[in-house]
């Protein structure tokens, strides 16, 4: 997977040169590439925002500098790989993803039609996000595999860098060969297509005793049966205590 990022803080990506992601793109599973917005500004104080039109508080991004990227990073050479290299299959179309507290839940299941995708282009905004007309223009793009406009959660964030580190960790540990273990993918709360949504219940492990506490016996009996079904209502009970919603 191809994976763009389209910011005026770049280094704020940084940490997916790290870790799990950073581990990913190092074995070739992902191409990732960090783009200052700044760059693709021809003025010669780099402007990137300008007042809102029809009055308001604070500043909105202009639609000719990311215009100007989006283009670039997608444009020219169609499927082409950030480290030269080609794409097998060509024709590959980006799908835009704009981080915005206005957007749709970005959830599991979207990290798992994500994961699918060969080509993510994300745009991080600042101020008071970004001229509505680049999503209505790159949506109308036939050379585009659509927009969307996701949140990452109900609060309000600075801007769109924070939840593209979220985005790209749970989009890239989907991608088939990056997380060594299958099975935690699928163990996981929330994951998409299993039955029942639950948390997960504690874990533990050694010491046997620490600062007075003891690992729950049920753990140290071997009755893998017995194990399954406390895991299960401790699930459960967990859900029941911090996410009743997802109980109905
Ligand atoms: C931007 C900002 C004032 C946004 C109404 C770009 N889940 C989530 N929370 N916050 C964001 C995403 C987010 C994403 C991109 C962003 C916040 N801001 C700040 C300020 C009003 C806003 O939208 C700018």
């Amino acid at each position: 997977m191809r994976i763009d990022i389209v910011s005026i803080f770049p280094e704020y990506l940084d940490p997916l040169r790290l870790s799990l992601v950073g581990k990913a793109v190092d074995a070739g599973l992902v191409n990732l590439g960090v783009h200052d917005l700044r760059s693709f500004a021809h003025d010669r104080h780099r402007t990137v925002d300008d007042t809102p039109y029809g009055g308001g508080p604070g500043m909105v991004m202009s639609p000719v500098p990311w215009g100007e990227a989006l283009d670039q990073i997608a444009g020219a050479h169609p499927g082409e790989r950030i480290d030269g290299g080609t794409m097998t299959g060509g024709g590959v179309r980006p799908l835009l993803v704009v981080p915005t507290p206005s957007g749709e839940r970005f959830t599991q299941s979207v990290a798992q039609q994500w994961s699918d995708e060969p080509w993510l282009v994300l745009a991080c905004g600042r101020y008071e996000g970004i001229d509505t007309r680049v999503i209505e223009h790159y949506a109308g793009r036939s050379d585009w595999a659509g927009v969307r406009e996701v949140s990452v959660g109900d609060y309000v964030l600075a801007g769109g860098e924070a939840a593209a580190l979220v985005i790209v960790e749970a989009v890239v540990r989907l991608i088939p060969g990056v997380l060594g273990n299958a099975a935690s993918v699928a163990d996981d709360s929330f994951a998409a297509g299993s039955m029942e949504r639950l948390l997960e219940g504690p874990v533990y492990t050694k010491p046997a005793e620490w600062r007075g506490i003891d690992v729950p016996e049920i753990l140290m009996s071997g009755h893998h049966g017995r194990i399954a079904a406390w895991r299960a209502e401790q699930a459960h009970a967990r859900t029941r205590e911090h996410r009743p919603d997802l109980l109905g």
